[in-house]
């Protein structure tokens, strides 16, 4: 384990934690019901059969998770709303309690408007659901606006359409494969009008939470390279391109839904910084002609390529590869694909699955993942903020309960909260950085 000091970071870097409110809120009985309520009921989706209908009940310990922030001495909480509970009486009353009470211990909120708890009378396949959700982020925006200055669209548009829509391991548990890539529009459209009913509200500071990743090919032959061409696309271009250059990668526009043309302008609305959610590399190589099992995903044989192990590194608990290299990698390669087209990076979430409260692997991975992204900075990317997942241990989607990706321990018993060790670690490294 590393022990010599974390370099010092630029002046006003943002440090912060996140979370998503069906991971942690609970309350489900004050709100709308949302996709993935409807799917947790479904037996056999939820591998240790529980529901978010209580969680970490964020909902109601709300202010004692605000000291534990506060005790942390983060500038900064991202969190999400909950579009279904907006949609419920009095349900924006909660994240203005919530909001006040982060200034109030000088924390500054970064609410996250969609993070996957789509209101269950809602489907991104229909265009409508764009414009709902402009409707939606006015609302809120209105009510929140005075305090919060920071927000962030939507979290890892590629992770909903590939999980929920094309594969079926999350809600609303659809198996599309390609036929999910009007989902992928709909959403990259909804931010679109998202950053313009922001804007109309008199934001300024405005991102989106994009799940990415450097693709290393299983070899140097021609198959092997053209299988992770083609997933680099998936996870990388498909949504970067038109965010930042207006445009599908070649052969995509061709394939989405509506007057492309004209929602390219709306979806490459400038951004004031370009949110990235980093846990890992994929090693991708031809398709093997049979379903395969990884990182908790199941993804069936017709698709044209494999995700395969990558050898000779640790694995965190939910077997993911921990290779903090590839963040540096995969910054430095943004930099060098999109110029001066990309807006200052936040990294909007990192951070591992394992047991115990005495966490040594998580102070491991944290201490790598920061190191190298201090490089990325050296390298003259322009990175503003990092962002730790999550604060508290929560309902990991289809995974349930068993993984625990928390600085905070929680007993779900008794709801009681437990800093574990790498808390303590990066209250002390946070407080070497002022
Ligand atoms: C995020 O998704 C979500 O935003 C958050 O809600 C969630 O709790 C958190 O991460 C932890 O899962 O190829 O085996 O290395 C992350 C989506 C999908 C990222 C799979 C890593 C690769 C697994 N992830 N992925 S592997």
């Amino acid at each position: 384990m590393a022990t010599d000091p974390i370099p010092q970071f630029p002046a006003g870097f943002l440090w912060g934690v996140s979370t998503s409110a069906h991971q942690i809120e609970g309350a489900a009985d004050k709100r709308e019901p949302s996709v993935w309520d409807a799917f947790t009921a479904e037996p056999g989706r939820v591998k240790d059969g529980s529901t978010a209908a209580v969680a970490c009940d964020h909902y109601h310990r709300y202010a004692e998770d605000v000291a534990l922030l506060a005790g942390l001495g983060v500038g900064a909480y991202r969190f999400s709303i909950s579009w279904p509970r907006v949609n419920a009486p009095k349900g924006l009353d909660f994240y203005d309690r919530l909001v006040d009470e982060l200034c109030a211990a000088d924390v500054r909120p970064v609410p996250t408007l969609f993070h996957w708890d789509l209101p269950v009378t809602l489907d991104w396949l229909e265009r409508d659901t764009a414009a709902r959700f402009a409707e939606y982020v006015s609302v809120v925006a209105e009510r929140l606006g005075d305090r919060v200055g920071k927000w962030i669209t939507l979290n890892e548009p590629a992770e909903h359409t590939l999980l929920g829509h094309a594969l079926g391991t999350h809600a609303p548990g659809r198996q599309l494969l390609f036929d999910a890539l009007p989902v992928a529009h709909h959403q990259l459209l909804a931010h679109g009008l998202a950053v313009r009913a922001l804007r109309a509200a008199g934001a300024t500071d405005i991102g989106i939470a994009n799940s990415h990743g450097p693709t290393w090919p299983a070899s140097k032959e021609q198959p092997d390279l053209e299988a992770a061409d083609f997933y680099d696309l998936l996870l990388n271009r498909l949504f970067a391109d038109p965010l930042l250059l207006g445009q599908y990668p070649e052969g995509i526009g061709e394939l989405m839904p509506g007057d492309v043309e004209a929602d390219l302008k709306v979806i490459a609305e400038p951004l004031d910084f370009y949110g990235v959610n980093y846990y890992a590399p994929t090693r991708v190589g031809a398709p093997q002609g049979a379903e395969i099992e990884f990182g908790g995903v199941t993804m069936p044989a017709e698709l044209p390529f494999s995700v395969q192990q990558i050898e000779g590194v640790p694995v965190t608990d939910f077997g993911w590869p921990v290779v903090p290299e590839g963040l540096t990698e995969l910054l430095t390669t943004f930099r060098d694909r999109y110029g001066d087209r990309l807006p200052p990076i936040v990294i909007t979430e990192n951070g591992c699955s394992y047991e115990g409260i005495d966490d040594q692997e998580r102070i491991a991975y944290l201490d790598g993942h920061i190191r190298a992204l201090h490089r990325a900075v050296e390298a003259g990317v322009d990175v503003r903020g990092y962002f730790v997942w999550s604060l508290l241990d929560n309902f990991e989607w289809a995974e349930g309960y068993a993984r625990r990706f928390g600085l905070v321990h929680m007993d779900y018993e008794t709801l009681v909260r437990t800093p574990k060790r790498s808390y303590g670690w990066l209250r002390d490294m946070l407080r070497a950085q002022r």
